[in-house]
């Protein structure tokens, strides 16, 4: 069995639930919850960085980060079924750096406000945060991307990326980009992973 050190509302665990749903591997995973704030927390050993989500393997090995985990998935199942290849293989990679990305920039704004006391928070850093995960929203809504018979990890990251805009932005992004909420309804019904993942907590 491998384990995946998670937590139910991580974007990027998200994306490797959601992964390993479409590759047919979720009943080779137990996740185990982590709590990043826990010095003594294994995770810490299991990836120096205490971050998750982190893979445990079965010789007790680990990978890190969620675009290593996910890409070790398709080899798994294969290889090149989430992960294109040729040309189509840049472009996926490109749509999870931008979803990830965008992660990132939501995720510290999170972190702003629960880590930092009121008195202390820069809100010009936040603005540039912030700033960034619009320009990434505007230039998405121009431009849609596919969604694959099969999702591919750029679509999957993207999904992800939306769903924790709506669980931590009360989903503010929807009113400006109708392109993109009909694009994520849309990846929703072919992919029931992604409502299966959805932290409800
Ligand atoms: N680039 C990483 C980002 C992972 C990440 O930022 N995870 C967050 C939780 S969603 C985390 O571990 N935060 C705790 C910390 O940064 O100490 C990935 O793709 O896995």
């Amino acid at each position: 069995m491998l384990i995946l050190r998670s937590s139910p509302a991580s974007p990027f665990g998200r994306k490797v639930k959601i992964a390993a749903a479409v590759l047919g591997l979720s009943d080779k995973i137990e996740i185990v919850a982590a709590d990043t704030n826990d010095a003594a927390e294994p995770l810490r050993q299991q990836n120096p960085l205490g971050k998750i989500p982190t893979l445990v393997l079965k010789d007790g090995t680990t990978l890190f980060d969620s675009r290593v985990i996910v890409e070790y998935l398709d080899h798994l199942a294969g290889g090149g079924r989430i992960f294109p290849t040729g040309e189509a293989r840049f472009s996926q990679l490109r749509l999870m750096a931008l979803a990830d990305g965008l992660c990132d920039a939501a995720l510290l704004q999170v972190y702003e406000v629960r880590f930092r006391p009121e008195a202390n928070r820069d809100s010009a850093w936040v603005a540039n945060q912030a700033g960034k995960v619009s320009r990434a929203l505007t230039a998405l809504e121009i431009s849609p991307p596919s969604i694959s018979a099969t999702p591919l990890i750029g679509e999957i990251a993207l999904a992800c990326a939306l769903g924790y805009l709506d669980l931590r932005f009360e989903g503010k992004w929807r009113a400006d980009h109708p392109a993109l909420v009909a694009w994520l309804d849309a990846f929703a019904a072919k992919v029931p992973a992604f409502e299966a993942t959805r932290f409800k907590g």
